[in-house]
């Protein structure tokens, strides 16, 4: 009796069956990845749903390069890989955008696709959203793969996660054909193929020769600098970074992402007299930036004539003599080589004191110089009136997560609004890309539950504006201020023909952009003072409510391209 009921159980336990779906999902919480953003449609509607069943959070978007964003802006806030599950064809497209954007700044993403039946697509017999989605993907990101067999999956994800988060983080394109996710397997067999990453992303350390040149080097150094890089900011090594930087008495510069790791007001915080350090210093030690054109390339007008010398951290060895000779190379992970430093300093170091004295007497000038100009109350407001009162809600809220993009509305706001805690700031990265705004603000208030304040120019904030109905949809802390200027850099551009077509750079007049959030529920204001604006802000990211800000900013007050207007190629016809 015994016996027979057991063996039917033994049968029933071989027919149970799991399938492709099912087995998406198993993985990706074996992994402990407890959220997917995403845009819904065939084939992966199913998969959205079932995941959503299975206690893992879909938060849908109304475009997939907003859903990239905010899994790629996940990946950088948590170390963890943002996962982005897309549509075939146009669907994937849309998201490759913020896979390769992710890759550039070397935030951990998986950019999980659905795609249409591989014999018709290597065929070209014209399937539905037929696309070669694997080939395309590849030079847009870290590492690429296709899964064929349900058996698969399991390895295929624990690939995907490997190659996004160890050595330099980027993007992972992963191509799950549609027929995949109905294939049926032995559910026994399904549960022992998955795989549960150990160690994603292992230490490397570095080598202690390494480390000894570097220390040899900033301690001879008359006017050393150190710059943090957003690769310093992601390291999460936030104590050993400061310890290193405190115990050294160096002067630090910050890049934009990098802002907040220590705060902006720190002692020697060297952010309010960038081109004199960059040009005097005579050592430079970059912990996770790279010597790319935000660096100038490490060499030109802004470094000056004093010869220098470089040490850089940076996990990526091939990252050394991209640009300029590295004197010293320190190659490993930034919380390992970090800790290494601040072991071999020993405890007598020299204070390079006449160099830290004449940096704080530039960046004392320079505060002193802007002080005025944040303090105006002008209506319509001019761009430091209203960054002055944007200045004082992250003040009060060294908690709040700031998001930024725009030209004018980012190269300034990035110098005013002091931030006082690491990875609170999140903008354009590297390539100065426009359309982070609103999938940066949802990816991070999901992530963190932190109220978000994005301060976005009118153009960048179409980029991605229709996510104010997700906004919405998802009850999120977010505060959106659009800085309306009525236009790209400025709204006073003229068609020189006289003709009827607005400007190219120039938008439809004084628009009511609050009028948006108001249609999905949300809180809309329009601000026409720094006065009005401050209140309105605090009102918002008191109350955690959606919210969008019309902050109306006169049209003539910006420059060309913001402080980057030395990169647009001139016509030598026109100037003649
Ligand atoms: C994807 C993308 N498209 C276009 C650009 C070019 N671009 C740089 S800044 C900018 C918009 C600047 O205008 P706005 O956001 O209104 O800021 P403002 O200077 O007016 O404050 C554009 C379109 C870009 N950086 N990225
Ligand atoms: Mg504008």
């Amino acid at each position: 009796m015994l016996n027979t009921a057991s063996k039917t159980e033994a049968t029933e336990a071989q027919q149970e069956l799991t399938d492709g779906f099912h087995l998406v999902i198993d993985a990706l919480k074996l992994n402990g990845i407890n959220t997917v953003y995403g845009v819904p449609g065939i084939p992966i509607t199913d998969l959205g749903r079932m995941a959503q069943a299975a206690g893992i959070r879909v938060i849908s978007f109304r475009h997939e390069q907003n859903a990239g964003n905010a899994a790629a802006i996940a990946g950088y806030l948590t170390k963890k890989p943002g996962v982005c599950l897309t549509v075939s064809a146009p669907g994937f497209l849309n998201g490759l955008t913020a896979l390769a954007n992710a890759t550039t700044n070397c935030f951990p993403m998986i950019l999980i696709s659905g795609s249409s039946e591989r014999e018709i697509v290597d065929l070209q017999q014209g399937d539905y959203e037929e696309m070669d989605q694997l080939a395309i993907a590849k030079p847009l990101c870290k590492a690429a793969f296709r899964v064929l067999h349900a058996a698969d999956i399991g390895i295929g994800l624990a690939r995907a996660i490997r190659a996004a988060v160890s050595g330099r983080p980027g993007g992972v394109y992963l191509d799950l054909p549609a027929k995949l996710f109905s294939q049926v397997i032995n559910a026994d067999a399904g549960a022992k193929s998955l795989v549960k990453v150990i160690d994603p992303a292992p230490a490397q350390i570095p080598a202690p020769n390494a480390v000894k040149r570097a220390l040899d080097l900033l301690k001879n150094a008359k006017r050393p600098l150190i710059i943090l890089g957003k690769g310093a900011a992601y390291a999460q090594a936030d104590d050993d970074i400061r310890a290193l930087i405190e115990k050294s008495g160096i002067p630090f510069l910050p890049m934009s992402m990098a802002k907040g790791l220590l705060p902006d007001t720190h002692p020697q915080c060297a952010g309010a007299a960038r081109s004199t350090v960059l040009k005097d210093a005579d050592v430079v030690m970059l912990i996770g930036a790279r010597l790319n054109w935000l660096l100038s390339h490490g060499k030109g007008k802004t470094w000056g004539e004093a010869p220098k010398k470089f040490i850089q951290i940076d996990i990526e060895p091939k990252e050394m003599d991209s640009n300029v000779e590295i004197a010293a190379p320190v190659v490993g992970d930034i919380g390992s080589c970090v800790s290494a430093l601040l072991a071999g300093m020993g405890g007598n170091w020299p204070a390079p004191a006449d160099w830290v004295s004449a940096v704080n007497s530039k960046r004392e000038e320079n505060i002193a110089k802007m002080a005025p100009r944040l303090m105006n109350n002008k209506s319509p407001m001019d761009y430091h009136g209203a960054l002055g009162a944007l200045r004082t809600v992250i003040k009060e809220r060294p908690d709040a997560i700031l998001v930024n993009e725009g030209a004018n509305t980012l190269d300034l706001a990035r110098g005013v609004i002091d931030m006082y805690k690491p990875r609170k700031r999140l903008d354009v990265g590297t390539w100065g890309v426009m359309g982070i705004g609103m999938g940066f603000a949802i990816g991070a208030a999901i992530e963190t539950g932190k109220p978000v304040l994005a301060v976005e120019g009118d153009s960048a904030f179409g980029f991605s504006g229709m996510e104010v109905e997700t906004i919405c949809r998802y009850n999120l802390p977010v505060c959106v201020v659009i800085f309306n200027n009525n236009g790209i850099y400025r709204g006073t551009d003229v068609n020189p023909t006289g003709g009827p077509d607005a400007a190219p750079t120039v938008f439809v007049k004084d628009s009511r952009y609050d009028k948006m959030m108001e249609a999905f529920g949300g809180v809309g204001i329009n601000a026409t003072s720094p006065d009005e604006l401050k209140r309105a802000v605090d009102q918002a990211m008191d109350s955690g409510k959606p919210t969008l800000i019309n902050a109306v900013i006169d049209p003539a007050a910006g420059s060309e391209s913001g402080r980057i207007g030395n990169l647009n190629p001139q016509s030598v016809l026109r100037k003649k």
